[in-house]
């Protein structure tokens, strides 16, 4: 009788992979497991072995010859050097067709990159976001493949099977070819971002205004109860709701103000930089990280003068209310600017990505799961080509509504001197977006001054210069 083969490998068992492995063999699929150092197979299958049906290997070529061929191996190992280092060990082993899945935080221009050079070795690459942290890959993540279709017929169902689902359908489908996945994640990561950035400005308002954390908690739990229910404001509720062992103070209030940060947020703006998409709202809440934790800066800053960051609030559940308007506006403009880039990238790589898709498959099993995401899948469901979130039927009307409150709570931001910079930058950016318009044509003007960079006419075609130094004559200098 032949061995028993796994239906399935993966590769790195720290909490990640681990997590994966068994949500799979959960699934009733025999799972291959492998990790650089042994013991954290053997730990793995020492306290979960009994959850399913795992073959753990001690050596790369044992862990390959354990899987049914074509070959789907999964790598959850530390993204970058590790990433290369582990698909060189088992490259050698491989045969025509099988399947290498990276699940880890890549960049995707990496991804872009082994896919090419493993493509052409006859292997196929899928590059995969996957989010929803440990527990996610245990229960149900948010999965996010790209790679060739070919490739996605043989682990789609697998990964559809393990992924979260909101009814029948499951937080995972095919995001495009090469580094599709990779970049949809990164974006996730992105728009994250701005979401808790905007969790933490809401807060720093409410206790401006004198409210307490206790309160504030409150507030959120109320405020996830409705058009802001998310996974994010839920846990909000409680991390604000936890008091510190120590000194039963609100935890918050002594866990230190430097927020951290691993790449993902960074990379979202440097590729928006690239592609020329404004995603101001990602940028200031990777900004607002960097400035948290840049520690010389704020001790060379405390003696700068400024309003002392207090709210007078003659109606508390008035400007909870108006709080809570201006953090719906700011996120759906943060999410405007992801899925602007999602749209552009798509076209600027040539992956056709389905952006109505991305919403689906963010509506569960991920850290930005929330009640907007359905209304947002609606909306590019019935428009593939809409341009701009915040111009959506359902969305306009809504960001009209909340416009005053958004202002005021800017404004009174501004007045007390608490930084708001999403909350703030949110409402530059759908005021620019709106105006007919803008202070560009100071800019243009200036760089044709100095630069001869030329500029276009509002009344006629071409481009033109001035000869600002000499006669002030103006010249056309190309007819479009
Ligand atoms: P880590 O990112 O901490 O990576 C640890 C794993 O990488 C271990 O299995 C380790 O093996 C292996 N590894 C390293 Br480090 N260098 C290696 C090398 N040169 N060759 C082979 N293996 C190597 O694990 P994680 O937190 O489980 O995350 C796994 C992946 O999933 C990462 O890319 C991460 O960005 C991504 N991710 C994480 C989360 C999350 O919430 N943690 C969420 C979504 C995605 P060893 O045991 O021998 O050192």
């Amino acid at each position: 009788m032949s061995e028993q083969k796994a239906n399935i490998g993966v590769v790195g068992m720290a909490v990640m992979g681990s997590n994966l492995a068994r949500n799979l063999a959960h699934h009733g699929y025999t799972v291959a497991i492998y990790n650089r150092t042994f013991a954290k197979t053997q730990q793995v299958l020492a306290d979960h072995g009994d959850e399913g049906n795992f073959i753990g290997s001690e050596t790369v070529e044992g862990f390959v010859q354990s899987i049914e061929h074509p070959r789907s191996i999964i790598l959850m190992v530390k993204a970058g050097a590790a990433t290369d280092a582990t698909i060189a060990e088992l490259l050698p082993h491989l045969e025509q067709g099988d399947i290498i899945m990276d699940g880890g935080n890549s960049f995707f221009r990496d991804t872009i990159r082994r896919e090419k050079e493993i493509a052409d070795k006859g292997f196929h690459f899928v590059g995969t976001g996957i989010s929803g942290g440990e527990y996610g890959a245990l229960t149900g993540p948010s999965i996010m493949p790209g790679g060739t279709p070919e490739s996605y017929q043989i682990l789609g169902p697998m990964l559809e099977a393990i992924s979260a689902h909101v009814g029948d359908e499951p937080c995972c489908a095919w995001m495009g070819p090469n580094g599709a996945g990779h970049f949809v994640k990164m974006i996730h990561n992105g728009i994250e971002y701005s979401d808790m950035q905007v969790i933490g400005e809401a807060y720093e308002l409410l206790r401006a205004a004198g409210i307490g954390t206790d309160e504030a908690a409150e507030i959120f739990a109320k405020w996830n109860e409705g058009e802001l229910s998310s996974y994010l404001i839920e846990i909000t509720a409680d991390m604000l709701s936890q008091k510190d062992p120590q000194t039963g103070a609100p935890l918050v209030e002594v866990i230190k103000d430097r927020a951290g940060m691993k790449g993902t947020g960074t990379w979202t703006v440097m590729t928006a930089l690239e592609l020329g998409v404004p995603v101001n709202g990602i940028a200031e809440s990777v900004f607002a990280r960097a400035l948290s934790s840049h520690d010389d800066l704020r001790a060379a800053a405390t003696n700068l003068a400024g309003p002392d960051r207090v709210l007078q609030v003659p109606d508390k559940a008035a400007f909870v209310e108006d709080v809570r308007q201006a953090l719906w506006a700011s996120k759906v403009v943060a999410y405007s600017q992801g899925f602007d880039e999602i749209r552009t990238g798509g076209v600027e790589f040539g992956w056709n990505i389905n952006v109505a898709d991305c919403a689906k498959i963010w509506r569960d099993g991920c850290i930005i799961r929330a009640k907007l995401l359905e209304n947002i899948r609606q909306e590019y469901s019935a428009d593939a080509g809409l341009v701009s979130l915040m111009a959506a039927p359902s969305i306009a009307p809504k960001l009209a509504e909340y416009n005053d409150a958004w202002r005021r709570v800017v404004a009174a931001a501004v007045q007390a001197g608490v930084a708001a910079p999403v909350f703030a930058s949110s409402l530059a950016y759908y005021d620019m977006a709106r105006a007919p318009r803008n202070n560009a044509a100071v800019t243009q003007g200036l760089r044709d001054y100095f630069g001869s960079h030329t500029y276009e006419r509002v009344d006629a075609p071409g481009h033109y210069h001035l000869d600002w130094s000499g006669d002030r004559s103006e010249s056309k200098t190309s007819d479009n």
